[in-house]
């Protein structure tokens, strides 16, 4: 399988490498508007195709698939690019500005009838993974209730900048994916309540959500997100669950420790792997990439819908545009209106 990445800035690094492990597949060309970036990428992982304009690169073809991590802005071009010209596409969180935007990507692929994934990677982490399963088992019975916590005080502005210049910061950019872990565990939400708070007066976003999800399935979560949050240890950039079900409690607490109250107690260390290019504590996002990835190509050798679809997506997608309109104007907001 032959496949070309847009966009070669911080997190396409990590794109990088995981498509270099994953067995049958080559990046044969690279593209970015800024060509400093884009020969650096292109010298360290030998990508001989190397393009500042992507209409070019798709004019060229010679590929069966494109891996889009661009920021949100240049999405729905470059997803309706991929689309038109036929080959199947994976498009970076956030999928796109607004909701119009995200529906016409999702349909343009699907007039294209090539498979569209979003790199949703969070609830691929090997420790959300092996909560996951526990849940899935039914070990703990129905889940009722679930918090779904990331909080932290790391310094994400050194690495991607553009988080402390937009209206929005955390819902947008992290609380997508935790909001996404929590629809992973309890399905999707009818209705959403939420608070939001600017602390580090440096940015222009909110770093600060709390939110209370109302599930199809009768069940609440709560998912809280900071990046305000002074503490030791720090967590950056794990996500803490506690679930309790009908049968019991599951925990994923700070240093990847994994307990389940049911029928008695066990305690599991679920630590990601530390991959061969890998640094901690960025380890456990990055090993997320691989899976992600590798689940993409298997879909498609299989062809599966990848659960993490463009379609799948728009749902993760209407809870963030919910959300900051809750807290907007303070109000519960239904999810069929959005
Ligand atoms: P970045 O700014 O470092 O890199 C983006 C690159 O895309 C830049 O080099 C830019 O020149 C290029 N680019 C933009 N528009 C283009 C276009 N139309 N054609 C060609 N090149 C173009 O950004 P980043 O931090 O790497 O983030 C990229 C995306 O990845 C964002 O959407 C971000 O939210 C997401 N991200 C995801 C995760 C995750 O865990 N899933 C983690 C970090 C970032
Ligand atoms: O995963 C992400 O989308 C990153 C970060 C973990 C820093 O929020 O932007």
């Amino acid at each position: 399988m032959k496949g070309a990445v847009i966009g070669c800035g911080f997190f396409a690094q990590n794109q990088l490498e995981a498509w270099r492990d994953i067995e049958g597949v080559e990046i044969v060309a690279l593209c970015d508007q800024d060509a400093e970036r884009l020969n650096a990428s292109a010298a360290a992982f030998n990508v001989e195709r190397c393009y500042t304009d992507a209409a070019k690169m798709f004019e060229e073809g010679g590929f069966d698939f494109v891996d889009i991590a661009t920021t949100v802005g240049s999405h729905r071009a470059l997803v309706e690019m991929a689309a038109k010209a036929g080959v199947h596409i994976i498009c970076q969180k956030p999928f796109a500005e607004n909701m119009t935007d995200a529906r016409a990507m999702v349909d343009a692929a699907k007039v294209a009838g090539k498979t569209l994934m979003v790199h949703e990677n969070f609830r691929w982490q090997s420790p959300i993974q092996a909560a996951l399963k526990i849940v899935k088992a039914g070990t703990i019975g129905e889940p009722f209730f679930g918090r779904v916590s990331f909080r932290s005080g790391y310094d994400v502005f050194s690495g991607q900048p553009y988080l402390a210049e937009g209206k929005r910061f955390i819902i947008e950019d992290l609380g997508i994916h935790i909001l996404d872990i929590a629809r992973a565990f309890f399905g999707d939400a009818t209705r959403i309540a939420a608070t939001t708070r600017r602390i580090n007066p440096k940015i222009n976003g909110e770093d600060v959500a709390t939110m209370m999800l109302t599930h199809e399935n009768g069940a609440t979560s709560v998912v809280d997100c900071s990046y305000a949050t002074q503490r030791t240890p720090e967590t950056f950039p794990q996500s803490l669950l506690e679930i309790d079900g009908t049968l019991g409690t599951l925990r994923l607490d700070a240093g990847y420790r994994l307990t389940v109250q049911a029928d008695g107690e066990t305690q599991t260390d679920v630590s990601p792997p530390l991959l061969h290019w890998a640094q901690k504590p960025w380890h456990n996002i990055q090993e997320s990439v691989l899976t992600i990835q590798q689940h993409f190509v298997d879909c498609i050798n299989s062809g599966r819908q990848p659960e993490t679809s463009g379609a799948d997506n728009l749902k993760t997608l209407a809870l963030v545009e919910a959300a900051y309109l809750a807290a907007e104007q303070g109000r519960t907001v239904k999810l069929a209106d959005i």
